[in-house]
């Protein structure tokens, strides 16, 4: 069996996490410094969000160089240290590669931009005239590059450049990233808006939905991608075949996802259907469970997630700060069938922060939106309020680990939960039960709802996550001992009477 199929991994957005030095800035001692409370939480694999030098317009996913550590999150002393540390606790340590786009800071994209004739020109995709293919950021992916009079393509900031893959010298460059991150011990990568590869140059203009809103039809998964994905995996697994894989492909449509992950491909895919839902739905929740319960079967799986850097903190979205909800959400997320990905901070139950003014806006999405409301001639107020709706910086702000006052950081400090002590030992004992009783190997001997009822059994555990009022369900499964529960649930032969928004895990007696 593969390490990642038995490991609960914890994202870690770099600049927020845990400052050592109070610079304001997250850093590899801060992380060090919190090995043994991961250890403890029972964390296998830690994922890292960039930490390259980066002129950080998307907060480190513009890098522009691949081979060194931005000096504000320590040198190689410190990122030595960290992953020697993770190790001995039998942590292993993910990191996010970004090869869909450079920084334009980045010297082959200076190189590239500075002729024609330049040998690196096209390591970048340049048109004559742009087509009408949009940034994800917003406004047009083509920016004017006066030197040469020509156009670059960004899919996402006019800062954040797109990598031509259909140019063999790139698949090569960025096999030398790969190979050097893996000599420095690191054990996976996180592949960033994978899909997003640029390996066709067809440039058709994309459509419009019939609210005028542009289909990336021809701008992803482009013609040539499963072949791009298919040599990193080769290259990455050619050097050793126990590196793990895990791919971030920007659609929510499962079918979609899961075709970029299997034998000769990615590992695991990040399952958009399932985790960044952006209410609470239990039919919907369910619906997902069950296509992800079809589609992933024996040796395949989905990956589990209600929070990441680009989505609200999940205490907010999806449990309303209700506290029995968020253990039942926790519950689920560690105990059903696939790959969890805990985000720094749901361990303690952190709510969203929200910036009250545009200087304190850090996501540019946000300052994007911001501006483009008020060019609708919208009042900062309102303005403020539109760009919060889509405002990543909520999910992402500095985690207070002592109780003292801290004096600053790069972005606010996150909510902190009265109850965070309590949602600790929660995920703890989740992750613990995962550990003892959970192979990922088990498949859903049983995967039903009844009403607002959730229930699964995997192998001898049965879950029962009762996300509404007092319920009674038939017992199927005779004698049952329970591992953990939050509420009253009463076992009898015939049948389970369990509370309002109560979760309960048993085992089945053999
Ligand atoms: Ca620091
Ligand atoms: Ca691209």
């Amino acid at each position: 069996m593969n390490w990642w199929e038995e490991t609960v991994f914890y994202e870690i957005y770099m600049p927020s996490f845990n400052d050592s030095n109070q610079d304001g800035i997250g850093d590899f001692r801060g992380i060090t410094g919190k090995i043994d409370y991961l250890k403890e939480l029972g964390i296998g694999g830690i994922w890292l969000t960039p930490y390259y030098p980066s002129p950080k317009v998307d907060n480190g996913y513009d890098i522009s160089d691949y081979f060194s550590i931005d000096p504000i999150y320590g040198n190689w002393e410190d990122f030595n240290l960290f992953i020697k540390k993770a190790h001995d606790a039998n942590i292993r340590v993910i990191v996010d590669l970004v090869v869909n786009h450079t920084s334009d800071e980045h010297t082959w994209f200076i190189e590239s931009r500075s002729s024609h004739n330049n040998p690196k020109r096209d390591w970048y995709i340049w048109r004559k005239q742009p087509n009408n293919w949009e940034s994800f950021f917003g406004g047009s992916a083509w920016t004017l590059d006066e030197n040469t009079k020509a156009y670059y393509y960004h899919s996402f900031s006019e800062k954040q450049v797109d990598l031509n893959w259909t140019h063999s010298e790139v698949k090569q460059a960025i096999f030398e990233v790969i190979d050097f991150w893996i000599d420095k011990g690191i054990d996976g990568f996180r592949l960033d808006v994978i899909n997003n590869l640029s390996t066709s140059c067809s440039f058709k203009d994309n459509p419009y939905d019939e609210e005028g809103k542009q289909i990336h039809l021809n701008d992803v998964n482009q013609p040539g991608i499963l072949e791009a994905i298919k040599s990193i995996e080769e290259h990455v697994k050619k050097r050793n075949s126990s590196l793990f894989t895990v791919g971030e492909i920007s659609s929510d449509r499962l079918d979609l996802i899961e075709q970029y992950a299997g034998p000769d491909l990615l590992d695991v895919t990040f399952n958009f259907n399932f985790g960044s839902l952006e209410k609470l739905d239990i039919d919907e929740m369910f619906l997902q469970l069950k296509q992800m319960k079809e589609t992933y079967q024996e040796n395949r799986y989905p990956t589990l997630f209600f929070g990441s850097h680009d989505m609200p903190r999940f205490w907010n979205r999806l449990a309303s700060k209700d506290l029995r909800v968020y253990q039942l959400l926790a519950a689920l997320l560690l105990t059903s069938r696939g790959v969890p990905f805990i985000y720094y901070g749901d361990e303690l139950g952190t709510g969203d922060f929200v910036p009250h003014s545009l200087e304190e806006i850090k996501d540019i999405q946000a300052i994007n939106r911001y501006h483009d409301e008020k060019n609708k001639n919208k009042t900062d107020q309102a303005a403020l309020l539109e760009a919060n709706k889509v405002n990543r910086d909520r999910s992402r702000a500095s985690i207070q680990w002592w109780d003292k006052k801290q004096d600053h950081s790069w972005i606010g400090f996150a909510k902190k939960n009265p109850d965070e002590k309590q949602i600790f030992q929660w995920f703890k004992q989740l992750l613990a039960l995962r550990k003892k009783y959970y192979r990922a190997i088990y498949d859903y001997q049983i995967l039903n709802k009844e009403n607002d009822l959730i229930y699964y059994q995997l192998g001898k555990v049965v879950v029962l996550l009762n996300f509404g009022k007092k319920t009674k369900l038939d017992n199927k499964w005779g004698n049952l001992d329970m591992l953990l529960s939050n509420g009253k649930v009463q076992v009898s032969n015939e049948q389970i009477i369990i509370t309002d928004k109560t979760t309960w895990i048993g085992k089945v007696r053999v």
